[in-house]
């Protein structure tokens, strides 16, 4: 470092001892005798994040000096999940830190509980973008994660009357000690306001955005740790102020209250997250976050880290920005804007360069989640940038005419303006049209993407679509979560597997060694003990040991089907009940549900309502005590992932094929060891495909099924009607067994089941209660389970997020 060395605390126990208690004593102002826990666990953070800040200072300097080529991952939703054992792992601090504390007498367990998660994201999107950004720290890559800091992330689920409550995630609430402010880095952001256009003596034009009211971006930093590498990257996320001026001319005024109201305002922007996963809503604040976070992070790349003097003609030597999903895409026209309206670039220059500088992801196959802006709302808020989508757009068009003469039709198909329901925006459309190169996360999910979500497109430009399939840090979901199998695998295999998971192939011939099967369904009994006191505590479960765990733990929606488990679970209820089957013939179960409704998706909520529900029946009736089990626990986050996930022997990823984009708790399931039920969908493809069918639970319909049955007209009516154990199951819901024989209550889940089924549950029961009885078969063999188990571990080592990230750098950022 140019100014000197950074004075760092020695890696020994009497180091961190020292280091801890001043901290304690100068950071928080108390003695260790009076302090709280929030003091203890505030003063271990401060002392981890010592340890962290030469390598960052470090990184910083020699990216500055290096002067590479940058991916700026423009994200609105990380999903981080805990930082004080993730970081504790990459300084390899863990056994030094608990030492530390036990000298000090403190259980530094205790201390990782009074953490509370990040929660700034929603579900699969934002934990990818979290376990990305972990991954180019850990293979060195220039990277900055741009983002928002949300005062209140996803929100706190509880159940009051087996029905969804929110509570609102006050994360900041006793601080965080992880993240640093930057008020001198400040960023203007305007907001509505009009154009002018003026005539130079030249005759050349010149626009000039005119917003009438500002806010103020300031960013806060956070640390993003390698492993164990030297490496610390920077996540910058941004924070909305008012601006001074802007409330100092109300105060003027002599308005107090006015002003007050205006800095509340400014400053909501960045308050809260939008909980919908897949039903954007079209809501003026959330396009406001989405210009605010990319126009701040535009800026501070192009004005406040590139040296004064570059030459923005080179931009796409120097950044690469990463648009994940259509949440960030309003950044193409700003940098447009920037270009033309402030640095002088002729349209052309400037689009050239524009269009090297953007690369866009793709998320979804929902048709209604992918993002439009009413054309209306777009001008009012940002008028500027609607004109340089226009002529985008208009100047896309004439290349569409040029390649298909006389083809008005596609041409009205693929503008990226939409005349119906209402003029309006297509994200999609214009980050096709301005990115380099666009991706779909598996590669079912990147096949359907050319030919069914953008076709004409595909078409176009055969050559900008890519795959990159999804991956999962290792770090935090097998290394971190599950502690016991990390150190099986590196007795076995070595220690390189953390940073190089295709490493794992070297246990394949253990899975044929009788004493390494025992270890490994001694690691999957304690992860069970360890998660079933976790329950006691948290949820005041108590779940039998014995059974086998199958899981099903995503954010809750119709296409991931819940519903399907549900049904499942109710004729196994009835089976044993009914006694079609005999308790001896039942292969005991415990299934656990994790997932949040979004607060507005009504019928998401009804299905919650009856998957609680079902559980208090279940769990309270004598007849099916330890051989059938259902939990709930409120409030599925990161935290409860890592300690559900390693103790699973049963994955469900039961979407209706086509519909599921990639998924990645799949992938963090197999790593872990448990065997997947699945249909051919987004990432179970390929995960069975390497694992092997043998080792992999197929059901249900192809996506080309799915599309010839829908064309043959669908009717669930039909399949209740003819599939006898169907019909029962059904039947012993709407009767109201499980909701103290209130029919109205199941009735919004029954009717739409038999009436619409948007999402196939009925067409797929038979198929998947035939492979649950497969399921059953094979857990009966502990031997040839386990076998299974570990080939599934064995061969999930393309599923790290180095390999995407590997394949970003080859297909989309150096390509
Ligand atoms: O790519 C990460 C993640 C995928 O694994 C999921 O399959 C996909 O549903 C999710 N997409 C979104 C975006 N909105 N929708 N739908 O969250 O991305």
């Amino acid at each position: 470092l140019a100014s000197g060395p950074v004075v760092q605390p020695a890696p020994t126990v009497d180091g961190f001892v020292e280091t801890f208690l001043g901290e304690l004593n100068y950071g928080q102002g108390t003695l260790l005798s009076q302090s709280t826990l929030n003091d203890q666990y505030l003063a271990l953070a401060r002392t981890v994040r010592r340890y962290l800040m030469a390598d960052w200072l470090e990184t910083g300097a020699r990216r500055r000096h290096a002067q590479q080529k940058t991916v700026g991952y423009l994200s609105a939703e990380y999903l981080l999940g805990r930082q004080l054992g993730n970081n504790l792992l990459a300084t390899n601090l863990q056994d030094v830190a608990e030492e530390a504390m036990r000298r000090c007498g403190i259980d530094i367990a205790t201390l990782r509980a009074q953490e509370v998660e990040p929660g700034l994201g929603n579900g699969g999107l934002g934990r990818l973008a979290a376990c990305f950004v972990d991954s180019l720290a850990t293979m060195d890559v220039p990277t900055i994660g741009y983002g928002i800091r949300y005062e209140y992330g996803i929100f706190r689920q509880t159940f009051e009357d087996d029905r969804q409550v929110e509570l609102p995630d006050s994360w900041l609430s006793l601080g965080s000690p992880w993240e640093f402010p930057h008020p001198e880095r400040q960023v203007l952001v305007g907001f509505g306001g009009s154009t002018e256009t003026s005539t130079a003596a030249d005759g050349t034009q010149h626009t000039r955005w005119v917003p009438d009211w500002t806010v103020l971006g300031m960013p806060y930093h956070y640390m993003v740790p390698g492993f164990r590498n030297g490496v610390v990257n920077t996540l910058r996320l941004w924070s909305a102020r008012a601006t001074h001026a802007f409330d100092l001319q109300i105060f003027n005024a002599g308005d107090y209250t006015q002003a007050v109201r205006a800095q509340t305002f400014a400053e909501n922007i960045s308050k809260v997250l939008y909980p919908e996963d897949s039903t954007p809503q079209g809501k003026e604040l959330r396009l406001q976050q989405q210009y605010f976070f990319v126009a701040c992070s535009l800026h501070d790349f192009i004005d406040n880290t590139l040296p004064a003097d570059f030459d923005l003609h080179r931009l796409p030597e120097r950044i690469v920005f990463q648009l994940n999903d259509t949440h960030p895409v309003i950044a193409i026209p700003e940098l447009m804007r920037i270009l033309v309206d402030r640095k002088g670039f002729a349209w052309d220059e400037a689009w050239e360069v524009t269009q090297r500088c953007f690369a866009y992801t793709c998320h979804t196959l929902l048709p209604e989640a992918l993002e439009v802006w009413s054309v209306e709302l777009l001008g009012r808020l940002l008028p500027r940038h609607l004109e340089i989508i226009y002529r985008i757009n208009e100047e896309f068009l004439e290349q569409v005419r040029e390649a298909f003469p006389g083809d008005e039709m596609r041409v009205r198909r693929m503008s990226v303006i939409a005349e119906h329901p209402e003029r309006s925006v297509r994200m999609a459309y214009l980050a096709t049209v301005a990115g380099a190169k666009v991706n779909g996360v598996a590669e079912l999910h990147s096949q359907l993407l050319r030919d069914k979500v953008l076709p004409d497109f595909s078409q176009l430009w055969p050559e900008k679509f890519t795959n990159v399939t999804n991956g999962v840090t290792p770090r935090r979901f097998v290394r971190l979560a599950n502690r016991r199998l990390s150190e099986l695998l590196t007795d076995t295999i070595g220690e390189g597997w953390v940073t190089d998971l295709d490493r794992l192939r070297e246990l394949e011939p253990y899975a044929d060694d009788a004493s390494f099967r025992e270890e490994f369904r001694r690691v999957k009994r304690e992860n069970k003990e360890r998660l079933y006191r976790l329950l006691a505590v948290r949820d005041g479960l108590r779940l039998p040991q014995e059974a086998m765990l199958d899981v099903m733990v995503k954010r809750l929606h119709e296409y991931k089907r819940q519903t399907l488990k549900l049904l499942h679970i109710v004729s196994l209820y009835d089976d044993l009940v009914s006694g079609r089957v005999a308790p001896e013939e039942m292969t005991p179960r415990t299934v656990v549900f994790g997932a949040k409704a979004a607060p507005g998706y009504h019928l998401a909520k009804e299905i919650i309502f009856l998957v609680n529900s079902v559980a208090g029946v279940v769990n309270a009736d004598p007849r099916v005590q330890g051989l059938l089990s259902v939990a709930f626990p409120a409030n599925y986050n990161v935290t409860l992932a890592e300690k559900l996930i390693p103790a699973a022997d049963l994955s469900e990823q039961i979407s209706l094929a086509g519909k599921e984009a990639s998924g990645t708790g799949n992938m963090k399931f197999a790593l872990n060891g448990a065997l997947t039920i699945g249909t051919d969908d987004g990432a179970n493809v390929e995960i069975r495909r390497l694992v092997g069918d043998e080792n992999f639970f197929l059901f249900g319909m192809t996506e080309p099924e799915v599309e010839r049955r829908r064309a043959a007209g669908y009717t669930p009516a039909e399949v209740y009607e003819t599939t006898p154990a169907l019909r029962r199951t059904i039947d012993l819901v709407a009767s109201g067994h499980f909701t103290g024989g209130d029919r109205q209550a199941v009735a919004p889940v029954v009717d739409n089941l038999l009436h619409e089924d948007a999402f196939m549950a009925l067409a797929d029961f038979s198929s998947y209660l035939e492979a649950q009885s497969r399921v059953d078969a094979a857990y009966a063999d502990p031997e040839a389970w386990t076998r299974s188990a570990i080939l599934n571990v064995a061969r999930s080592g393309f599923f790290s997020s180095d390999r995407s990230m590997r394949d970003y750098l080859e297909r989309i950022w150096h390509s």
